[in-house]
């Protein structure tokens, strides 16, 4: 049996695990391991090794290692798994990473290494490979240098795509896997996801027109250089897309997600202050890996105007909605919408009653979206926060190619269905890709972003931060929406509601951070805050017991 024991040992020596306080732990979390990107060296080789054993464990298909720290400011950094299909790591799988990451000393670290390769009968000798990117954050030098050192260790075959959106990772790594089949995914190259999305916008517009200028932030992330790149492959004797990247400074780290970016403008709930914005002109803002995506423009009577992911959701469940119906589809393939208890209630509302489309709430993080997404021959998913995808079904790619068109106009619905196949990033939440889809709905539908906003009204919300002594004291089921644990608590939240007219709230604990997260909306803005700040009292007074 091949042994990697004493590779794994040298390398270790020089990649160490910083120790934590006693008692505390890493996790591989919702993201990943993402934290200081100082503690991330150690974790990052042990990621390696994970990797290694993934994919042999997968009879060699190629395993993704994306190190980012998405919307996070510059000095952190984060390391995450993606699985063959460019879906996220599976869930039994953080556990041994959680294990690996916290093995206390090198010689346990080959012991936990050996003990799951043992336990998951995974034969050392099957090849591996691994794959991986990185954002624009200068400590990802280092861990890219860790990470190889992992594979190296194991005997892993690695490719380094460097520069990278998270998206773009995953795209490459379905790509690699698929190549040669059926269903291949796409070229393995980043140049070859450029040609496909270009591609397919072309395609999905069906010559219509792009209104106006789109200044896109790109929140000095990679999102900035890889924008500017796809732009180069859209035919401009096709298409009149006249975009304007700002916010693509990649050369000073500091400036990165720094007062812009989509986490800025959803959580802020304002436009970035530079560059300024002339009333009236369609943005949209990108986080610092690219796979989040929020809309908005300044209205000269109404100021700041947001169209979040719960807005990104409704838009494109209505379009495709209406697609089927014209294709002729409409009995045949079953669409449905996911979200999390973060959505507004208002889309909810819409989607449910106005569009007729069945909704299913997940708890936070896209992998349950994505799941539930996949239950649907079209499953449309996305956090409020400007994350996610549409999916198709193999049933539904094939009728919509296969389908036998009854007249022009279901042709015409069957090739732009067809076309959005490819447009969407069938792997994971990608903003490049789900800003292109936007413009394609709003230049079908020759929609301005006013009109896209006149679909329904927001219910105000809030979104507050609780400190705790222990957040994973509490423990919550209905898709989170209320609190199992501490006991007592929940009562009192339902009490506070009441008070409210269409009010809702609900408390968890975050899974990215050591800290509760508090969500109120209710008929008015003061109503809202009122709620909120009602709400987050009650966790304080049992986060302190
Ligand atoms: P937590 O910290 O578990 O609330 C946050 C976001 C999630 C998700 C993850 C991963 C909110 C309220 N929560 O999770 O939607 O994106 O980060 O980045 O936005
Ligand atoms: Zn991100």
């Amino acid at each position: 049996m091949e042994n990697h024991d004493k590779a794994i040992l040298a390398a270790s020596a020089r990649h160490p695990i910083v120790p934590l306080p006693k008692g505390q732990f890493y996790n591989y979390g919702t993201a990943g391991f993402r934290m200081k990107a100082d503690l991330l060296e150690g974790i990052s080789f042990r990621v390696g090794l994970l990797a290694s054993l993934r994919s042999r464990k997968l009879n060699g298909q190629a395993i993704g290692v994306m190190i980012t720290a998405s919307h996070n400011p510059a000095a952190d950094n984060g390391v995450k798994i993606v699985d063959p299909m460019g879906d996220m790591l599976e869930q039994d799988w953080e556990r041994y990473a959680t294990a690996l990451v916290n093995a206390p000393s090198d010689d346990e670290l080959v012991a936990v290494y050996n003990k799951l390769a043992a336990e998951l009968k995974i034969d050392l000798i099957v090849p591996a490979k691994v794959i991986y990117g990185r954002d624009t954050r200068p400590s990802g030098h280092t861990l890219v240098t860790a990470l190889v050192a992992g594979l190296a260790a194991t005997g892993a075959e690695h490719v380094d795509y460097k520069l990278l959106t998270t998206p773009q990772l995953h795209y490459l790594v379905r790509a690699t896997n698929s190549e040669g089949t059926p269903l291949s995914y796409g070229k393995v190259s980043e140049v070859g996801y450029y040609e496909k999305l270009a591609e397919a916008f072309v395609r999905a517009l069906r010559g219509r027109r792009i209104d106006g200028t789109l200044v896109v932030d790109c929140a000095n992330g990679v999102g900035g250089p890889k924008l500017s790149e796809l732009l180069k492959y859209i035919p401009k004797d096709k298409v009149n897309f006249d975009v304007k990247v700002v916010n693509d400074d990649v050369l000073r780290p500091e400036v990165l997600n720094l007062e812009c970016g989509a986490d800025f403008v959803k959580t802020k709930q304002r436009a970035p202050p530079s560059p300024k914005q002339q009333p009236g002109i369609r943005c949209c803002s990108l986080d610092g890996d690219a796979d989040r995506l929020i809309y908005y423009w300044i209205d000269p009577e109404s100021g700041f105007v947001m169209l979040d992911g719960d807005r990104i959701s409704s838009l494109a469940a209505s379009f495709i909605g209406d697609l089927v119906e014209s294709a002729g589809l409409k009995n045949d393939l079953r669409i449905g919408v996911v979200q999390t208890a973060y959505a507004n209630g208002a889309s909810t509302t819409y989607i449910t009653q106005h569009l007729r489309l069945p909704v299913i709430c997940t708890p936070t993080g896209v992998k349950h979206l994505h799941h539930v997404a996949q239950g649907f021959d079209i499953g449309v998913y996305f956090e409020a926060n400007g994350h996610g995808t549409v999916l198709f079904s193999p049933d539904a790619l094939s009728a919509f190619r296969n389908a036998e068109p009854q007249s022009p106009a279901q042709k015409d619905a069957l090739d732009t269905l067809a076309a959005l196949g490819d447009l969407i990033n069938q792997t994971v939440g990608d903003a490049i890709s789900d800003m292109l889809l936007v413009e394609v709905i709003l230049a079908h539908k020759n929609w301005t972003l006013r009109d896209w906003a006149m679909t329904y009204a927001d219910l105000p919300n809030r979104l507050v931060r609780v400190e705790v002594g222990d957040k994973d004291r509490f423990r919550t089921t209905d898709a989170e929406r209320r609190l199992l644990h501490p006991a007592g608590a929940q009562d009192e939240i339902d009490q506070a509601v009441k008070k409210y007219k269409d009010a809702r709230a609900f408390a968890r604990a975050s899974g990215t951070e050591n800290a509760c997260r508090v969500y109120a909306e209710a008929a008015t803005r003061s109503e809202a805050n009122e709620l909120a700040e009602r709400v987050a009292h009650i966790i304080e007074r049992y986060g302190a017991q």
